[in-house]
């Protein structure tokens, strides 16, 4: 479905002197607004092509109609987010949930909708029809060398398909660990992933980067091989410059400090990537930002003061892809509710006033820390992430449009009530 180019300026206009009430308070008291605005513009977050349909989880899946039936209408949905939003300017592939027939017209479908092919991912966590090999007991870890091979040869396929594309990183996700005690020798099964991931790396361009992506637990039980950000920051380490650690915010056992662990991998040149989502409990792929938003500010407050630090760009130096599951909501809605959470957090991160916290730090003076942080956790920054989405061609309240416009209905009609789209 391809948006009027009218229905965006007429929305726009009708919340004009609203808007402008808000944004004149919020930039007479930020200092160099111009500059938020400026980054908030740049930045570009990856919607992957496996969170464009109805999730579900093991107990049941209930699709809401109009899914995108192949990669093309995928990218046609994030074409439309991006469209409406300014900010979801890239799509993330799933192999071989998503894999690309014609390279030329999968390009130039995308290069219509502006958009760019962010990290490719790979997938050994389950078995395709046909495939010869089991992953049932794990991939790259596997005792059984004829199954490790069958895994490198997979992701090094992912890889060529990225390059035709013009993608230029690799996520790898293992689900290989073990569900019982005494089930995995741990030191061998590091050992042959580590193995696996150096044949791979060896074959990954020299403009490409590799990203690592630990978890705690799932589907394994009892132990995962690459578990945690030690197991995967040695695993980048010893395979070299090209390969860093993601951190998809889900992945952690409860409590764990993300903004400390993402503050530690800046500081050792490690930090590839993110996968945004939220979550209560576990792996729950929930929307970014809607159980736990001050911990997404406080990572994206060590994220710019460790970027800045190292001069980096934030825009392009860093992986920033969503990796998100919807049960209940319309996918679209929710993603477009996760790309604001995530344009919310890193406005405020960027209002933090990093000298005064920096001397407050060194007076041990720990109220006037947190009044710092907090003062810029709380406020209402959404004017300026409005105000930069419509200086970029976008709506200015996405989610209102989306539904004065019935995108939802009108999907359905072009595609269907019953599809399925490929993805979790
Ligand atoms: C995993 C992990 C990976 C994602 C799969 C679908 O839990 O988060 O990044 O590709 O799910
Ligand atoms: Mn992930
Ligand atoms: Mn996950």
């Amino acid at each position: 479905m391809k948006l009027d180019e009218n229905s965006i300026q007429e929305h726009n206009q009708q919340f004009k002197s609203k808007h402008q009430l808000s944004f004149d308070f919020i930039s007479n008291t930020v200092p160099n607004v111009n500059r938020v605005l400026d980054k908030l513009i740049d930045f570009q977050i990856a919607v992957p092509s496996w969170a464009l349909g109805s999730g579900g989880t093991r107990f049941g899946r209930f699709p809401g109609g109009g899914e995108p039936r192949n990669l093309e209408e995928k990218i046609e949905d994030v074409g439309l987010l991006h469209r409406l939003n300014s900010s979801s300017g890239a799509i993330s592939l799933h192999i071989p949930w998503d894999v690309p027939k014609d390279y030329g017209s999968i390009k130039e479908l995308a290069k219509e909708h502006g958009l760019r092919f962010d990290a490719m991912n790979s997938n050994t966590f389950q078995d395709q029809d046909g495939q010869e090999h089991s992953y049932k007991f794990g991939s790259l870890q596997h005792v059984d060398k004829a199954i490790r091979k069958q895994a490198i040869d997979h992701t090094i396929e992912v890889i060529n398909h990225g390059i035709e594309l013009g993608s230029k990183s690799l996520t790898v996700w293992l689900a290989d660990g073990s569900s019982f005690p005494g089930q995995l020798n741990f030191r061998n099964a590091f050992q042959n992933t580590l193995e696996g991931l150096s044949e791979i790396y060896t074959v990954l361009p020299d403009d490409w980067k590799i990203f690592v992506e630990y978890k705690a637990y799932e589907p394994n039980f009892y132990s995962t091989t690459v578990g945690d950000w030690g197991k995967s920051l040695l695993l980048a380490n010893k395979l070299g410059p090209k390969a860093y650690t993601l951190v998809d915010l889900g992945h952690h056992l409860p409590n764990a400090n993300i903004e400390q662990i993402v503050s530690t991998l800046l500081m050792e040149g490690k930090l590839g990537g993110f996968h945004f989502n939220d979550s209560k409990y576990g792996d729950d792929d929930l929307t970014t930002g809607s159980i736990k938003p001050y911990q997404l500010f406080l990572i994206f407050n060590e994220l710019i003061e460790g970027m800045d630090e190292l001069n980096m760009n934030h825009a392009s130096d860093l992986g920033w892809m969503i990796d998100a599951s919807h049960n209940v909501k319309d996918p679209l809605e929710d993603l477009l509710q996760s790309v604001e959470a995530i344009m919310i957090a890193y406005a405020q991160a960027l209002l933090v006033d990093t000298k005064i916290l920096k001397e407050a730090q060194l007076n041990n003076d720990v109220t006037k820390a947190q009044e710092i942080l907090q003062g810029a956790f709380r406020t209402d920054v959404r004017p300026l992430v409005a105000e930069a989405r419509m200086r970029a061609g976008g709506a200015f309240d996405p989610i209102t449009l989306f539904r004065s416009l019935k995108v939802r209905d009108e999907l359905v009609k072009e595609r269907g009530y019953k599809t399925v789209a490929t993805g979790l």
